[in-house]
């Protein structure tokens, strides 16, 4: 049988790696940033917009798009490819993270989870089989399995009978897939901030290595410190196998993602840089600026000097937060542009530096200058 995802490792620098991983949608050259586009849009990004920066995979929601405007809808469409119009990879998330973001909303079982829409709070249920179900439907190119993603900080007695759910979980996925050939599916390993429950997770998941195309890190970035996450990514992430592609989930902050492509990490998605570019906070080389501040009301730079995005060539600080500071809708198109255009450019200039053997002098004085302007 044809496997529909495939991972060629070009080189190592230490543990970070520059690899190519192909779908059948083409391929992706990594490590790699996914602009998240949950309601079948990464906002205010057009598909031609989205490939001036160099997008080349974006992720879609499972949740989201079984709500509105419904799986089937979308497969009547030619799945999410053919709906949005955009013909390069997507990876749909399993649902698993967003109904158990609903808190009380919910009720989890060995069958599956009991949920209430936020949007209507009418009833559904989400089980393994039904997750594929619809990302089958929606027709990514990388599938997710449902896990649970338990709080950063959850004790060990909460956390065994979790991860042991995620893994038989992982099995029903996978005999529900009807398209083996052309979907790929990753496994999520789970485990806190234990490494001895990391091993646990990842040992009974790679008994089902044949049917996985990838692994994924979930889990983390979910209220636990920092020095935590980066003690898991460091132990867990050199342990994954070699010849399949590693996704840390929900990861977007420039500091953590060059520690994450050090510790062998490849994919990595994340709402921040769309969700801060709509609110008006935008990435430059020396961190963060708020451009409401009066500080650039008269400023004539570029967002960020050194960007030689569509933006940055076009318009200044000033004419920016004028935008922002009279709700006008293209401030929040163009931050939002720049924002991604920066993430996704962190990783190819890291995939660079891995390829010439640089990559810790690369993330060395990409922090530096990064830690300068702190706002
Ligand atoms: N599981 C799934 N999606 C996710 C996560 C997870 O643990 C996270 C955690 N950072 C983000 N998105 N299925
Ligand atoms: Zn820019």
């Amino acid at each position: 049988m044809e496997k529909p995802i495939k991972y060629e490792l070009e080189k190592k620098d230490k543990n970070a790696r520059a690899g190519v991983i192909s779908t059948p949608h083409g391929e992706i050259k990594t490590p790699v940033f996914m602009p998240v586009g949950t309601q079948a849009t990464v906002k205010a990004m057009t598909k031609e917009e989205l490939k001036e920066i160099n997008s080349q995979i974006i992720l879609g929601n499972t949740y989201h798009l079984y709500l509105r405007p419904g799986d089937k809808l979308v497969n009547d469409f030619g799945g999410l490819h053919g709906f949005m119009n955009w013909d390069r990879p997507i990876l749909t998330d399993s649902g698993g993270f967003q109904v158990f973001s609903l808190g009380d909303l919910r009720d989890i079982k060995e069958e599956g989870v009991n949920f209430r829409s936020h949007i209507d709070g009418s009833k559904h249920f989400l089980s393994p089989e039904k997750s594929i179900e619809i990302q089958n439907n929606l027709g990514s190119d990388i599938m997710m399995v449902l896990d649970e993603c338990p709080p950063g900080l959850s004790s060990r007695e909460y956390l065994i009978p979790s991860i042991e759910r995620t893994t038989r979980w992982a099995k029903r996925c996978i005999a529900a897939n009807r398209n083996k050939e052309t979907q790929g599916l990753f496994a999520i390993v789970q485990g806190g901030i234990y490494e001895d429950l990391r091993d646990k997770s990842f040992n009974e998941l790679f008994e089902m290595d044949d049917n996985f195309s990838g692994y994924a890190l979930g889990g983390l970035a979910v209220g636990e410190p920092r020095e935590d996450m980066y003690r898991i990514l460091e132990y867990i992430t050199p342990k994954l196998p070699e010849d399949k592609p590693r996704y840390l989930m929900g990861v977007g902050e420039p500091a953590d993602m060059l520690e994450a492509v050090e510790d062998g990490i490849d994919m990595m998605d994340c709402v921040q840089p769309t969700r801060l570019g709509r609110h008006g906070t935008v990435f430059t080389k020396y961190g963060r600026l708020v451009i409401k501040n009066s500080a650039y009301s008269r400023d004539d730079r570029p967002l960020d000097e050194d960007c030689d995005c569509y933006v940055c060539k076009n318009y200044t600080r000033a004419y920016i937060r004028h935008l922002f500071k009279t709700g006008e809708i293209l401030g929040q198109r163009l931050a939002t542009y720049h924002n991604l255009h920066f993430l996704l450019k962190l990783m190819d200039n890291a995939r660079n530096a891995i390829l010439d053997e640089k990559f810790q002098e690369y993330k060395e004085e990409f922090l530096k200058n990064y830690a300068m302007g702190k706002e």
